[in-house]
């Protein structure tokens, strides 16, 4: 499907860099560009695929910048149509200048996502790789970086087309029995139908397993910081990420919100998070900032539960042990520049913990390895293998082992042949819906509506 209109839009982020790119794409691209570049030479014919160094300038001759511009013809394109792009000087005055010249010159200001929506559209990646495109862009670390650039090169849609043949050679084993239904004629080799879509249940079963890994790989792994105050979490937070991000006084108290910060750890993304340090108080701006650390626990993977070097454990430390049980906890163990020995494991025998100083940076390294273990654990490697990161492949995936489950209870009571068919076909909908083959025109919009523009 080619599209009649052309589209327009910047393909590089405002500012910052040197070089601001503008991409036309559609019917009229070519025309954009014999009409407003101007080639220091002029060839006899601008070849497809080939950089000219020249001038933008207005239909009226102005010169507006000197750029370097490309043609590259379709089908050889990202969305398989005409497109040219122009490399200028990246500056929000020149390039909203030359936007407003080619959407005056009868261009349409491209919606969000919409370049690679026609590359799906037009057959050049499926969805699950299109979708993989804004997660390589948006990815937080070299792991998550590695699993989308898998997902682009299309390993995981050729795992996904491969469960929806093996599905369709099912149903169409099913389905020439259809017309003899009536006469209750039974299924032959039910039992090998049964084992085959059994076999791809489990498989995709596996695929589905791998979310929780893939998920922490993407999104990040969310670690909190907690503990009384003024044991030095906000100290903690900027030793991690290397800058004075959060505010540390002497003053019990001082945070009030909790604070993200995005880092990563031996390649792994993470999300750290300080808190409010927790302790009784009239303070009704404190109460809502210690509300909101006690909020953050249920979506902490990983604690770092903090106490001062030389003082008790006290007993809102234990409390707060108790509520972290669906995450893994490592006693943080701070401030020990301030006790004689330097060592501060007197205080917690037996348990899991790191003495550190934030002071002096004392025990930072060892704690980051420790972080480390927790999060290769079980997932050494893991962006080597197939992943799925994405919540919506997982659905439809869910949906697809779902319905193969009631397909085989179907055959175990016995039931017809058509009635056995809908549930198959519902879970070949649901597992095309990954990679796009089978899907709705809102689905889509809603995938896309989260790109930026010029993606
Ligand atoms: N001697 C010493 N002082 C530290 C260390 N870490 C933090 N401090 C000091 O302890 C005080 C409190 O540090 P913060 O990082 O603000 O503590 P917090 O836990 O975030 O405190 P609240 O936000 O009030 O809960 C500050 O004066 C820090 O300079 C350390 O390792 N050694
Ligand atoms: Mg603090």
């Amino acid at each position: 499907m080619i599209n009649e209109d052309t589209i327009v839009a910047p393909a590089t982020a405002a500012g910052g860099g040197g070089v601001g790119i503008i991409r036309v794409s559609g019917p009229d691209a070519e025309r954009q560009f014999l009409e407003l570049f101007r080639p220091t030479f002029q060839p006899e014919q601008f070849k497809t695929h080939h950089f000219y160094y020249g001038h933008f300038c207005r239909p009226d001759g102005e010169i507006l910048d000197e750029v370097m511009a490309v043609i590259m013809r379709g089908p050889r394109s990202f969305t398989t149509e005409d497109t040219v792009e122009f490399h200028c000087h990246n500056s929000i005055v020149i390039l909203r200048q030359i936007l407003n010249i080619i959407i005056n010159n009868g261009v349409r200001m491209a919606d969000p996502g919409e370049f690679t929506k026609r590359a799906f559209l037009n057959g050049r990646v499926d969805l699950c790789q299109a979708e993989a495109v804004a997660d390589l862009i948006a990815a937080k670390s070299e792991k998550a970086g590695k699993v989308a650039l898998q997902q682009l090169s299309g390993r995981l849609s050729a795992s996904i087309k491969e469960y929806r043949k093996r599905l369709l050679h099912i149903l169409a084993l099913v389905e020439t029995h259809i017309d003899f239904s009536e006469e209750d004629i039974e299924l032959p080799d039910v039992v090998g139908l049964a084992n085959d879509a059994r076999k791809v249940k489990d498989d995709i079963s596996l695929l589905v397993q791998t979310y929780a890994t893939g998920r922490l790989l993407q999104e990040g792994t969310h670690i909190l910081i907690l503990g009384a105050p003024n044991v030095g979490k906000s100290s903690l937070l900027n030793r991690l990420v290397g800058s004075d991000r959060a505010i540390v006084t002497d003053i019990p108290g001082t945070t009030r919100d909790s604070l993200e910060e995005q880092h990563q750890i031996g390649g792994f993304p993470i999300k750290l998070i300080d808190t409010a340090g927790i302790r009784k108080t009239d303070d009704p701006i404190e109460t809502e900032g210690i509300k909101r650390a006690y909020d953050r626990i249920e979506k902490a993977d990983l604690v770092l539960l903090m106490v001062e070097a030389g003082s008790e454990i006290k007993e809102t430390d234990r409390r707060l042990l108790d509520l972290c049980q669906n995450s893994e906890v490592i006693w943080v163990v701070n401030k020990v520049d301030r006790v004689r020995n330097g060592k501060g494991d007197d205080l917690l025998p037996g348990m899991d913990s790191v003495e550190i100083s934030c002071k002096t940076g004392q025990g930072i390294e060892a704690l980051e390895v420790r972080i480390k273990q927790h999060l290769e654990s079980g997932r050494e490697g893991a962006e080597e293998s197939l992943v799925l990161y994405n919540a919506r492949h997982c659905a439809s995936l869910q949906g697809t082992i779902d319905a193969l489950g009631l397909f085989l209870e179907g055959i175990e009571q016995g039931l017809s042949p058509d009635l056995l068919a809908i549930e198959l076909r519902q879970a070949i909908q649901y597992v095309g819906e990954v990679t796009g083959e089978s899907v709705t025109e809102e689905m889509l919009d809603v995938i896309f509506s989260h790109f930026c523009i010029g993606k």
